[in-house]
């Protein structure tokens, strides 16, 4: 009986042991998350500032509400407009201020972007800081530029 007891608890500890050696080794790297599935942001955007991006215009907004620009240099904005059905063109207005009045517009469109087209707005070089764009066509089309 005694023996039997024993024989039992050794089959335990080592059924522990086992299970405690079949859990994933420890890489010393953080584990490595599932991909949340928020439904606030179906598509997480990288906050790396970046020298070119591509802005979707479609139903007159953009597919994103904020960039990120590397600071003093170029950075391409191409604006992909996809409001074929709706005829609407858009364009890129760069401002220093939120509330993106025209005398704060630092970066003016040179032309506008006609439905089902591409254009590459060229945006010169800024500083770190926050700035806001907008389409001047439509100007509920904003958001915020982090440059870092
Ligand atoms: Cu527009």
């Amino acid at each position: 009986m005694r023996r039997s007891f024993t024989v039992l608890a050794l089959v335990c500890v080592l059924a522990a042991v086992s299970a405690g050696c079949s859990k994933q080794r420890d890489t010393g790297f953080p584990a490595i998350k599932p991909p949340s599935s928020t439904s606030a942001s179906p598509s997480p955007q990288s906050t790396a500032p970046v020298s070119s991006v591509t802005l979707i215009g479609k139903n007159i907004q953009w597919d994103l509400k904020q960039l990120y620009f590397v600071a003093n240099k170029k950075v391409t904005v191409t604006v992909d407009n996809e409001d074929t059905s709706l005829g609407a063109p858009h364009n890129f207005g760069l401002f220093t201020n939120a509330q993106r009045t025209a005398d704060k517009e630092i970066f003016k469109p040179a032309k506008d972007v006609s439905p089902g087209q591409k254009f590459d707005y060229v945006v010169p070089a800024l500083k770190a800081g926050t700035y806001y764009f907008q389409c001047d066509i439509h100007t509920s089309m904003n958001g915020t530029v982090t440059v870092k």
